[in-house]
Formats: C-alpha cells, structure tokens, sequence
C-alpha cells in the first residue's frame, strides 16, 4: 500500500433514498455536470452510477442508485434493489435522501437498509416546495426519533449555495488518503453507457407516462473517428435501439411522421456533444421484445448487473 499524499482526503459516499426523492439530479449538482439521468418518472435511474468531485485536496467519490423498489418484484426490479444494498455497504458515509417534511413508507423501507455503524446524513431535499418552513423543525425531531443521523441538512439540490454547504458538511467525512481517480475525472462510466443513458433520459422526458418504465436502450454501434484536421473535434458515430415490450409503445416511441424519435435523436446528440467534447452524428431505432422486464437472463443481457 502506497503511503498517502500528503494533505489529500478521498472517500465514497453513497446517495440513497426512494424513488424520485432527487438522488440523481443532487449528484449532478455536487459533481457540476449532468452525467446521472433525471426525470419525473421513478426507475429512471437503473444502474450504479459513480461521480468525482475533486476540489481543493478533496476528492469526493459519490454513488448514485436506483431508488428502492418495493412495488414490482420482477427480474428487473430485484436487480435494482442489490445495486442498492451492495452500494451501502463499504462506504465513508451516507446521504439519505427524502423530500423535506414528508416521511413515507417506502423512506422507511430504505431506511431499514441502512446500518447504524456508518456516519448517516439525513438530506431533507426540495426545500423549495415547503411553503411553511416552521414545520420543518417538528418534522426534523420527529426523524431523529427513527434513525441516529449524524447531521440534518434541508436543502434544494437546484440551489448552488445549498450544494457547496453539503459538500463543504461531506468533506469532515472523508478520510485522509491519496486519491483515487485523476482530478479532472468526472465518472467511471465509459462513453457508450453515458449515451445510452442520454437516450433514455430523453426517452423517458419526451413520451408521457403511458410509455412503462420497462423500455431501455441498446447501443448497437458505438465508433469514433480522430478530428479530420488539427482545432477540430473527433466523431462519434452512435447507432441505438429503444427496445419497448409492445407494438403500440413503439407507436408512441416514434410519433406522428416520426417526429419524437427525431427529437429523442436530436437532444441526445445536443446533450452528449455538450458532455464528451465531440461531435455527434446518432441514429435511431425502435426494436419490440415483449416481456424483456420479466426475463432475467434478458434483464442480465441488456446490462443490468
Ligand atoms: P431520483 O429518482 O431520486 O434520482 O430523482 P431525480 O433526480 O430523477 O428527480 C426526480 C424529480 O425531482 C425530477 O423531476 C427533478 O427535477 C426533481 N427535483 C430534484 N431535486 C429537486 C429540488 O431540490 N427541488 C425541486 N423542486 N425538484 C427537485
Ligand atoms: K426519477
Ligand atoms: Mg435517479
């Protein structure tokens, strides 16, 4: 074991809570780039996902997860729930993420997860929505009677000041140690998994809820070509399938003349310019397996751990 750099701290901290609660959009906001998808509809997130922050003598490497499932117990969802609880268990400390003033039963669900021998803040997010703050300071005494946490911190994780206090609060927690990735570093995802998830953001923005959390991505083609000519950027060639479970999602996957799949195309190749420095030329298709969601060997098939 190499001795540590002088000065330096370095430590995983785990993002967990139930669906919806903010996990993902909160680790963008303490990394500064969008690299976990976002959405309005639970089990966007469907895979560890692993972001570095690096400032000062401080690398803070934070893991996202999936929310909790507890609805569905399909082969999907029971995959979902070992990220979860294989991303708790080696860890510096823990963010528990709920929505402030509110503790339901699938929180608790995710609490129970939770040991007690690691440091534990309690992250009481989307403080903007709370219109009467005075109720925050009885629902907060309330939530140290369920859990010893180590500190309470409301917050908005849209709102920077917020932000920099929670990274300011993780940083005590980390041990002192050399890092582990490089500083500019931003996730340990590869490029072909950052665009599949792009994909299926924009999938999951641009359809309603009708389309079920059960369409994902494949990339069928992933190439990159060297900048033709020196100041210019290198190509990504990206080819996609959307793989839905019935013909009339693919329907809606596609729209009218073909006008949602182009824009599902179009913001994914504007965002993942934006995040890999590149061009990007990307095409689309919509592929129906019926049942994938339930079949586990499919389930592991399609990169689900
Ligand atoms: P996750 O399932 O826990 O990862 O939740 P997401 O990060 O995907 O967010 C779920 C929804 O909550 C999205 O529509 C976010 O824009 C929204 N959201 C996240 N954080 C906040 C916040 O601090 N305030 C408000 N008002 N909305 C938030
Ligand atoms: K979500
Ligand atoms: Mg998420």
């Amino acid at each position: 074991v190499d001795a540590p750099v002088a000065g330096q701290r370095c430590g995983l901290i785990a993002i967990v809570g139930k669906p919806n609660v903010g996990k993902s959009t909160l680790l963008n906001a303490l990394v500064g780039q969008k690299i976990s998808i976002t959405s309005r509809k639970a089990q966007t997130t469907r895979h560890r996902i692993t972001g570095m922050h690096t400032v000062g003598a401080t690398q803070f490497v934070f893991v996202d997860t999936p929310g909790f499932q507890t609805i569905h117990g399909n082969a999907l969802n029971k995959s979902l729930n070992k990220t979860v609880v294989g991303a708790v268990a080696d860890v510096d400390l823990i963010l528990f993420v709920v929505e402030a003033g509110s503790f339901t039963p699938a929180d608790a669900r995710v609490l129970a997860l939770l040991g007690k021998n690691i440091p534990t803040l309690l992250i009481a997010n989307k403080l903007d929505n709370v219109h009467r703050r005075g109720d925050i300071a009885p629902w907060l005494q309330d939530m140290q009677a369920k859990h010893t946490f180590t500190e309470f911190v409301p917050m908005s994780a849209k709102n920077a000041k917020d932000v920099d206090r929670l990274l300011d609060i993780c940083a005590k927690y980390l041990p002192e140690q050399s890092w582990w990735y490089a500083a500019d570093e931003l996730t340990d995802r590869s490029e072909r998994f950052m665009a599949s998830e792009m994909v299926r953001e924009k999938l999951f923005r641009l359809t309603g809820d009708e389309l079920p959390y059960t369409s994902t991505v494949i990339i069928d083609k992933f190439e990159e070509e060297p900048p033709a000519k020196k100041g210019q950027k290198r190509l990504l060639r990206i080819a996609a399938s959307i793989v839905v479970e019935r013909d009339g999602h693919k329907a809606m996957v596609i729209g009218d003349k073909g006008e949602r799949i182009k824009r599902i195309g179009m913001e994914t190749r504007v965002e993942l310019e934006k995040l890999l420095d590149c061009k990007v030329f990307i095409e689309m298709w919509v592929k129906v397996r019926s049942g994938w969601a339930d079949d586990e060997a499919r389930v592991r098939s399609f990169g689900y751990e």
